[in-house]
């Protein structure tokens, strides 16, 4: 990371005590920029982490940050402790956030230690409780108070707006590439009657809005390393209203292939089904209780539907000259993108085994 901060004078704004020791940064997020913090505190090593806000993509920090904090204020009181949802460390104005001189938005939680957040899902039992940690945590937000949370990127996860955004960069052109791409553009342009069906549905009214994550890629859950279990869900820039399936279909994105997201090796991308069936039973286990009939009947089409998406995403960027995405080598949203579709051939032609497995668990659900 090349940006320098002054980060002495950065966590005097915020209410920590002690000795700033180290600060490093940390993790694999395509967005913002994280840092773990080391303080002595009188003697004891206390671990942070610090978060400066991408204000290219997250446009009105402040709203954001007020919607992290309802979040995770109505969380903590249904928690147990903890390290069951991050927790944020206040500046010493009060605010959930520090602006520091150059106008970077920079926030603190607490470190959840003793979990790890996971690139790549090793075994079902870590899948099943990623997708419970989700489903509990869609579940839980079901009830917050306070009014609708404010829309922190417009049209997040409107397909339809996603397929329009690739067709503007196909006309400017502005790189030269789309002459590279032309069956990654056929792809996308050929299925474009599915981008539609859940913004249909839900402008009928049959499927309901709901309060989502919609980043449910699964390394923004901490998995406990004693336990196993999915103990809290991290990553909030993007919790605002949005369909269930939003959140399913990223789980199914990230959690289901062997190979990572920028994989070139298209032979290793695949729908691993035994890791779908953990996920729609870690899921449903949690949010199987709120979610009505038809939302249960599209789980299955969102895995293709958002793996498409991410996919044109990722497209749209290479054409664009990759100015949203961090990237680290040339042509690597277009190898991001060749591998999300790759997956989507995979879940399409596992159609009928997904539908078959989930009458089975709506069947359990109405036991
Ligand atoms: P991004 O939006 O860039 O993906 P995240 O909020 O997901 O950023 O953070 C990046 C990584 O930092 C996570 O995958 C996780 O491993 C780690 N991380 C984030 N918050 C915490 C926390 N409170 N405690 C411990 N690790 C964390
Ligand atoms: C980004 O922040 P991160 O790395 O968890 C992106 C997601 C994409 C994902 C693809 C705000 O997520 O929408 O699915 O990359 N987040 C934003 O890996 O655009
Ligand atoms: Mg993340």
């Amino acid at each position: 990371m090349s940006k320098k901060f002054d980060f002495q004078a950065i966590v005097k704004q915020f209410c920590l005590y002690g000795d700033l020791v180290s600060v490093a940064p940390y993790g694999n997020g395509h967005i913002n920029d994280t840092f773990e913090m080391v303080f002595d505190q009188a003697g004891a090593r206390m671990r942070y982490i610090l978060q400066r806000i991408n204000t290219n993509v997250f446009r009105d920090p402040v709203n954001l940050m007020e919607n992290i904090r309802r979040v995770t204020s109505h969380l903590a009181a249904k928690s147990e402790n903890s390290r069951q949802t991050l927790t944020l460390v206040p500046a010493v104005d009060g605010k959930s956030y520090v602006i520091d001189a150059e106008g970077n938005c920079f926030r603190t939680y607490l470190f959840i230690e003793n979990a790890k957040s996971y690139d790549i899902l090793e075994t079902e039992k870590q899948a099943y409780e990623a997708a419970r940690a989700f489903g509990r945590f869609q579940a839980d937000l079901s009830d917050i108070p306070g009014g609708r949370l404010a829309e922190t990127i417009k049209d997040f996860h409107n397909t339809p707006v996603r397929v329009q955004q690739l067709e503007n960069a196909i006309k400017l052109d502005k790189c030269n590439r789309v002459k590279d791409v032309a069956a990654e553009i056929d792809f996308v342009l050929s299925r474009k009657p599915m981008t539609e069906k859940l913004v249909k549905l839900q402008a009928d009214g049959v499927i309901p809005e709901r309060i989502t994550h919609n980043d449910t890629k699964l390394n923004n859950v901490m998995i406990d390393d004693a336990t196993g279990s999915g103990i809290c869900v991290i990553d909030l820039d993007t919790v605002m209203p949005g369909l269930a399936h939003y959140d399913f279909g990223d789980m199914v994105r990230t959690g289901t292939s062997p190979a990572p997201e920028d994989e070139v090796d298209l032979s290793k991308i695949c729908m691993r089904f035994n890791m779908f069936e953990a996920l729609l039973r870690g899921y449903c286990s949690e949010a199987g209780r709120v979610l009505n009939d038809v939302e249960l009947e599209n789980l299955p089409f969102a895995g293709a539907l958002i793996t498409l998406e991410i996919g044109t995403r990722f497209l749209t960027d290479y054409l664009e000259g990759d100015v949203y995405f961090k990237t680290h080598r040339e042509g690597h949203n277009l190898d991001r993108c060749r591998s999300q579709f790759q997956l989507v051939r995979s879940i399409e032609s596992q159609h009928d085994e997904m539908m078959k497995l989930l009458n089975n668990v709506k069947k359990e659900l109405k036991k």
